[in-house]
């Protein structure tokens, strides 16, 4: 099996030494990582979880990176579980036909794509379609939406195998993995080859900024290998002779960018959006590690105050459960040293997840109807993205007196 750790002394992307650590989680269980019955007697395998800053580019990237076939050749995550993301990726894809109506007719080839999130819309709107996820299990759910998937990463080796078999790409997509992929030129090297003449590579990303912002320190996990903001993708994207010509906010993950680039010399005029970012991220100061420096006090009163709640309520004799088994909840409940001391079981609509443990503190994962049968007084909300829709759609809980725990961005009960 390939080495599984790797520590970096350089900055991935622009191969800097002057890179600082700023910000360490512990020692943590890989985040989607859900242990089975037979799991739960042997302990987890834990791989240090940290950020460093790179000086010269202003990438924020993890001190140790796990091999991508340890996490994604088998996949815990499947985004149309969430109603609130399958909206999302509709709308995103009535926006690509929108904008570029030539070329959503063509080839849009989905990398990371995962269920057919993305490739079921623009199916249906008369794109031709082509994912690439090298999990073969979600795969399998894409292929059910009529989604065809090479299951494989995404190299340069692939990139010329999509050509000889259906041509250059209209469109390249990449959501949600842009920032999980260690070998990034490689990648890179790969949209260069596969995407034609005019062309557009749009992707979205967890944004940096609102991570700092909104304090979503859970999102940092061993799949994200990079945390971004805009400055590091320009240098990027520059190695390339790809440019990017505009950067929209989008709300996914607890905020996020989606960002569209194409080869130099670019066939579209550049939005204000790009420079407009730069600079708000200068005047944030995000070009600058004492930012980051700073950041790093954040999580432990995050900790502090959530156990001294959780213990408080447990000291009442409360029944606390949690929602949503997601990948930040593995990191937040590992991070504050939560398991089943105070939390019973952890509720997800995820058929995969269902009877599996939590990754580290194998909390119990129960579908819905466990938890109608024996509601908790207390829920902490592990999918706090998702919380107006939670709580919403779980309104009975309210009405029978049943309070939500919102861990991020600040610890509160609703
Ligand atoms: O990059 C990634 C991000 C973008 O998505 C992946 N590495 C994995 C994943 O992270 P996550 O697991 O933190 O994402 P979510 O979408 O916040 O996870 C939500 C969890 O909650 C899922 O397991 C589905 C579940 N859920 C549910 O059971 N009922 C969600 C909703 C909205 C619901 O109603």
């Amino acid at each position: 099996m390939p080495t599984a750790i790797k520590h970096h002394t350089r900055c991935i992307i622009c191969g800097s030494t002057d890179i600082m650590p700023y910000l360490s989680l512990g020692n943590m269980a890989l985040a989607n990582s859900f242990a089975t019955k037979q799991h739960l007697t042997k302990p987890a395998k834990k791989y240090p979880l940290g950020m460093t800053y790179c000086h010269a580019c202003h990438l924020s990237q993890l001190t140790h990176t796990v091999n991508p076939k340890n996490l994604f050749q088998t996949y815990a995550y499947f985004s149309s579980t969430s109603p609130q993301l399958v909206a999302h990726f509709s709308a995103y894809a009535k926006d690509l036909w929108r904008l570029f109506p030539t070329l959503a007719r063509g080839l849009v080839v989905d990398v990371g794509s995962n269920d057919g999130i993305l490739l079921v819309p623009l199916k249906k709107r008369g794109s031709r379609v082509l994912g690439v996820d090298p999990a073969k299990n979600v795969a399998a759910a894409a292929a059910q939406a009529g989604i065809h998937t090479m299951t494989k990463f995404f190299t340069p080796t692939l990139a010329q195998i999509i050509i000889n078999k259906y041509g250059q790409a209209n469109i390249i997509s990449a959501n949600n993995v842009f920032a999980h992929t260690p070998d990034i030129h490689l990648f890179m090297t790969a949209v260069k080859r596969l995407l034609c003449p005019g062309g557009i590579f749009v992707f979205e990303v967890k944004y940096l900024g609102d991570l700092i912002g909104k304090n979503e320190f859970d999102t940092i996990y061993h799949e994200h290998v990079f945390s971004y903001i805009l400055h590091p993708l320009v240098t990027l994207l520059g190695k390339y002779a790809m440019q990017i010509f505009d950067v929209h906010h989008v709300d996914t993950h607890g905020g996020s960018l989606r960002i569209f680039a194409s080869h130099i010399p670019l066939p579209f005029a550049i939005s204000p959006s790009v420079s407009t970012y730069l600079q708000k991220e200068i005047r944030a100061g995000y070009t600058d590690l004492t930012t980051y420096t700073r950041y790093a006090q954040k999580p432990p009163a995050v900790k502090k105050k959530l156990l001294a709640l959780l213990t408080s309520l447990k000291q009442k004799n409360k029944r606390i459960a949690a929602y949503g088994a997601s990948a930040k909840g593995s990191t937040l409940l590992q991070y504050c040293g939560i398991d089943t001391n105070f939390i019973d079981f952890v509720v997800d609509t995820t058929p995969y997840k269902i009877g599996k443990y939590m990754p580290g503190t194998h909390i119990p994962i129960v579908d819905a109807r466990q938890w109608k049968k024996h509601p908790p007084d207390y829920i902490l909300l592990l999918a706090w993205n998702f919380s107006d829709s939670i709580i919403k759609r779980e309104a009975w809980f309210g009405r029978r007196g049943g309070k939500f725990i919102l861990p991020i961005p600040a610890v509160g009960v609703v």
